[in-house]
């Protein structure tokens, strides 16, 4: 089929999240166009929070590239299937959300690109345009009849040399302070990669699936280039990476390359606690720009930590906190509560940390079980039948969506509202105003305003909550597994049924995966083999 005009599309997810005040475009979409327009395709990008699509373009377009989250899985699916009846344009689906759950993308689109589209998406498109055949380009699935029909793993790139062009979003500029002001837009920041994948394997982590290939650097020149074309749309940039410093030696010289450049940005990165060991590389990150750092301390519980194969402790955590504090760095914590071993009781001592510790800003995500993370097998994090599926609008990291072990979900979904009130309280914003910490009392008013944004969607929900986990819970508080598993038996409708890859730890062969809802499991509860 003749391909000439392709078309890329993001939305956002269906509730607001903390990028709903914030200009930012995504890393992953702007690459995979570049992809394209370098391949000689008329490529236009859309991304919803700056510029919707424009029906005229969708309409003269050759094919639909599609990238969601699982948060706006619905918006982009009923894109997807308005555009298929009104127009027949072919789409392809990629991102986070095709790779885990390609059957539920592949009822209304023609292709999922599983993980790392940078190669695969040009095959695809190639094969696509003069006609040869899908079932040889590695890494995608597809419709056949009704099967779904996946083709051979594609490793995810070794260079990561492209610059994405930016040029491509449609109304993307360079916005000034009147701009933000006139959208209602708390700040802008620009995406920057310096590497992909991270060496650990956290269990409530998507990484080692999502890039599967492991631990990769890109070129620092690379880096460098992209920098400097960025420098047009701000100076204001946060390194995408999953872990900036997994290899100091390497972080070390892009640091030093930075420095010497004179770039003048303000960097934000994500970076473990180990780097509070290295003042080199503490010194190196404050003279380059870095301002802020996004830690996942996951837990201040010690059996969490361990479940979650963090492999930190809570002294590393506080190590770390000082030291960074030390050096001026601005630390945006982030906790993940909901594991088995946590109670109402850790979400409180959460708190209590995030206050004592003075971070400047703090995330609180419950658990969102239903990837299939472990390494050997795909099993979840969380059984799917302990799973809460009311739609993929609320996976969104702020609607609980699973049966705590040692609380009601209701009772975590309260206590993460309560807890994202406390961190930023007016009384918090004073306190670091007193310290003399504008930039901290900069964040509690940014995150602040925000959650005022977030807080009505998971507030009505609690009383979903309330009335799915009548009945499931003892009088402390207690998850009876057994009485859940038998309602789930006899009414499977609010238990996440979307599973698909996982199918591989009950024997069905990926490449021979039935379509959706007909044996959709993500794994098998012991007394429910079988049924
Ligand atoms: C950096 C980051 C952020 C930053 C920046 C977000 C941004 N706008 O860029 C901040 C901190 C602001 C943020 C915010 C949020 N984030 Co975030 N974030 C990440 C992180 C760490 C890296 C994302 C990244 O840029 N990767 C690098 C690029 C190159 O990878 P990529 O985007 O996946 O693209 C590749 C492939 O997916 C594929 N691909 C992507 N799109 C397409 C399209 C087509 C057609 C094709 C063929 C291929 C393709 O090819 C690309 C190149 O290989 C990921 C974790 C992860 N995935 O590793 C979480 C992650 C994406 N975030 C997540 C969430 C939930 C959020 C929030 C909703 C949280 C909240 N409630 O506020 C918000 C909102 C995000 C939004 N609206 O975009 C979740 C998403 C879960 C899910 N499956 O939906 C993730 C996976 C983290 C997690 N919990 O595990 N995030
Ligand atoms: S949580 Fe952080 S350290 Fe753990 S696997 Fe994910 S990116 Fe790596």
């Amino acid at each position: 089929m003749p391909i000439e005009k392709i078309t890329c599309v993001q939305f956002d997810g269906e509730f607001p999240d903390f990028c709903y005040r914030l200009i930012m475009p995504d890393y992953g979409m702007p690459l995979i166009g570049t992809m394209l327009a370098h391949a000689g395709y008329d490529v236009r990008i859309y991304l919803e929070h700056i510029q919707p699509a424009e029906p005229a373009r969708i309409a003269d377009s050759d094919l639909l590239c599609l990238s969601t989250l699982n948060a706006g899985a619905d918006k982009t699916f009923r894109f997807a299937r308005d555009v298929r009846q009104r127009l027949g344009i072919p789409i392809v689906i990629g991102g986070t959300q095709a790779t885990y759950f390609p059957e539920a993308c592949l009822e209304h689109c023609d292709y999922v690109v599983l993980g790392e589209g940078d190669e695969t998406i040009v095959e695809l498109v190639d094969t696509l345009a003069r006609g040869g055949d899908v079932a040889q380009v590695a890494g995608i699935a597809y419709r056949d009849g009704d099967r779904i029909r996946r083709t051979r793993p594609r490793p995810g790139p070794t260079k990561l040399d492209i610059i994405p062009n930016f040029d491509l979003i449609a109304g993307y500029r360079r916005l000034t302070w009147l701009d933000l002001l006139v959208q209602r837009r708390k700040t802008r920041l620009v995406p920057m990669q310096s590497s992909r994948g991270c060496p650990y394997h956290c269990t409530f982590c998507i990484v080692n699936t999502m890039f599967a290939s492991g631990y990769r650097k890109r070129d620092i020149d690379a880096v460098v280039r992209d920098l400097k074309d960025k420098r047009r749309y701000g100076r204001h940039v946060m390194f995408v990476d999953n872990e900036f410093a997994a290899q100091r030696t390497y972080t070390k010289r892009l640091l030093r390359r930075l420095i010497d450049e004179r770039l003048d940005f303000d960097f934000g990165v994500f970076a473990r606690v180990e780097i509070a060991k290295d003042d080199e590389l503490l010194d190196l990150m404050r003279r380059a720009g870095i301002s802020y750092v996004y830690q996942g301390y996951e837990s201040v519980q010690p059996e969490t930590l361990m479940a979650y194969d963090k492999r930190q402790t809570l002294e590393q955590m506080v190590f770390a906190i000082e030291k960074l504090q030390r050096y001026g760095f601005d630390i945006l914590g982030s906790f993940v509560l909901g594991a088995d071993t946590d109670t109402l009781e850790t979400i409180r001592r959460t708190v209590a940390f995030i206050i004592e510790r003075n971070l400047a800003s703090a995330y609180l995500w419950p658990i969102w079980g239903h990837f299939p993370e472990e390494r050997a097998g795909y099993q979840t994090i969380i059984p799917w039948w302990r799973s809460i599926f009311r739609g993929w609008a609320y996976c969104d990291g702020h609607h609980v969506t699973h049966f705590p072990r040692l609380m009601r979900p209701s009772q975590l979904q309260r206590g993460l509202i309560d807890a994202y009130r406390a961190m930023y309280a007016p009384a918090r914003i004073v306190a670091a105003l007193r310290r003399g910490r504008w930039k901290d009392a900069r964040w509690k008013i940014g995150n602040g305003w925000v959650w005022r944004d977030i807080e009505p969607g998971p507030r009505a929900y609690v009383a979903f909550l309330e009335e799915l986990e009548d009945g499931l819970y003892d009088a402390e508080d207690r998850l009876r597994e057994d009485v859940l598993i038998e309602r789930v038996r006899r009414d499977p409708r609010w238990a996440f049924q979307a599973g698909n890859r996982a199918v591989e730890t009950v024997g069905v062969s990926p490449l021979e995966l039935p379509l959706a809802g007909k044996r959709n499991i993500t794994c098998l509860p012991p007394n429910l083999g079988g049924a």
